[in-house]
């Protein structure tokens, strides 16, 4: 490799100014970010992504499930791209970094080769993954999903938000229901920059997490019916409260966990009383569960758990739940080859380091069952995410943003 491309750095000025500029389409007053999929705040950050991909020179398409694909020429376009990217939308309470960094860093990548007059042998593919975050449609990392093959796109745009809009009439909404087929654009690899969402690396002092492999998921979709009536004058023993069921599940699913701990993390993220009211014992609550661990074993063990106890709990309270378990994701390994590209782009650029497994599904663990992908950590003060306080440094995202663009060099090669 050239001694210009060896020693090549990013612009950390301008990667953290993208972070903060692209930080405003959602904005929240806590300093954090509401962008939910395919709502108005992400068509703005997505024409703002489109805008700045084009005037890098990159030929930017877009598939049925509005995913973004922006491709950066090579020398020998008969190969597929190496794969760049992470997620433009976040949590109702978000903040600025998750799935944003990953996304501006591989456009900076592309600047900073643009800047340096840099040409791959292999072409480049920068990309904005659709619906990372499952909050407004199920299941997460959605459009990478069907990517793979996982979900039909016809499935996924059938998929309704709680105000029953479909997937299809949101990508309509914001004139992103693009015209080319999931799975047009193909990849050769992927390598995802993304901030920890944990405390490992800051609580180590590393600065970069070679992500070796991910947790599996495990989502599910709950019912609880159990009986209205008066609040002032039904004897406790005679409720069929739908409410106090639901927390006698929450504590199980917490107790099962925890058995399993440090190797299990359980969560009712949603629970939704139907017709509330403060004299009315709750008849029907609608909830969801998200279950993980990076052993399959484990996963069974508290998918096993949490029916046994729902089992046990609803007979004894002579109250009726329904179980759909709406999305497994085994656990990730990600591939050897990328990696160790990526624990060699680390060494070569000096910083620490370490392998770590990702508690968070990404768009790259989907990847990663049909071609080869691998992720790059930075941490994130206190390892906080999903909360509009996550906040990291300038510094770790430049670093990130540097093992990223030396893995994809050592990757696609450079012809000048
Ligand atoms: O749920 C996840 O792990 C991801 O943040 N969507
Ligand atoms: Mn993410
Ligand atoms: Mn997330």
């Amino acid at each position: 490799m050239s001694p210009v491309a060896s020693n090549l750095q990013i612009d950390s000025a301008r990667l953290w100014g993208t972070i903060h500029e692209t930080a405003k389409f959602g904005a929240t007053p806590k300093g954090g970010v509401r962008r939910l999929t395919l709502g108005p705040e992400d068509k703005q950050v997505r024409d703002w992504f489109r805008r700045e991909c084009e005037a890098a020179g990159l030929e930017v398409h877009v598939d049925a499930l509005g995913s973004m694909f922006a491709l950066r020429k090579g020398r020998d376009m008969s190969k597929p791209p190496i794969g760049l990217g992470s997620h433009l939308d976040t949590q109702p309470t978000g903040g600025k970094f998750d799935g944003v960094l990953g996304t501006l860093a591989a456009l900076e990548v592309v600047r900073t080769l643009n800047d340096a007059g840099i040409e791959t042998e292999i072409p480049i593919c920068v990309v904005n993954w659709t619906n990372e975050e499952g909050s407004r449609f199920a299941p997460a990392m959605m459009a990478s999903a069907a990517y793979v093959g996982d979900f039909t796109t016809d499935d996924i745009l059938a998929r309704k938000d709680a105000d029953g809009v479909s997937v299809a009439e949101a990508l309509d909404g914001i004139g992103y229901h693009g015209d080319k087929p999931v799975g047009f654009q193909k990849l050769s690899g992927f390598v995802e920059l993304h901030i920890e969402q944990g405390p490992i690396l800051e609580a180590e002092g590393k600065t970069i997490g070679v992500v070796d492999s991910g947790q599996g998921v495990l989502w599910y979709d709950g019912r609880i019916t159990g009986f209205e009536s008066h609040a002032g004058t039904t004897p406790m023993p005679l409720r069929r409260d739908a409410l106090a069921t639901l927390s006698e599940i929450v504590l199980a699913m917490e107790s099962t966990a925890r058995q399993h701990g440090p190797k299990a993390v359980g969560t009712i993220g949603e629970a939704v009383i139907a017709n509330p009211s403060r004299n009315v014992i709750p008849g029907e609550i609608a909830f969801t569960v998200d279950c993980r661990s990076a052993d399959t074993a484990i996963l069974d063990a508290l998918d096993a758990g949490l029916r046994a106890a729902i089992k046990e709990i609803s007979t004894r309270r002579k109250v009726d739940v329904e179980l759909d378990l709406v999305w497994r994701k085994p656990p990730t390994h990600f591939d050897q080859k990328l990696v160790n590209a990526v624990e060699e782009a680390a060494k070569k650029l000096g910083f620490s380091h370490r392998r770590i497994t990702s508690g968070a599904g990404h768009d790259a663990c989907n990847l990663n069952t049909k071609i080869p992908a691998a992720m790059v950590f930075v941490p994130c003060k206190d390892g906080v995410s999903h909360n509009e306080l996550e906040d990291a440094t300038q510094v770790d995202c430049s670093a990130g943003a540097n093992v990223l663009m030396h893995t994809v060099l050592a990757l696609a090669g450079v012809a000048s």
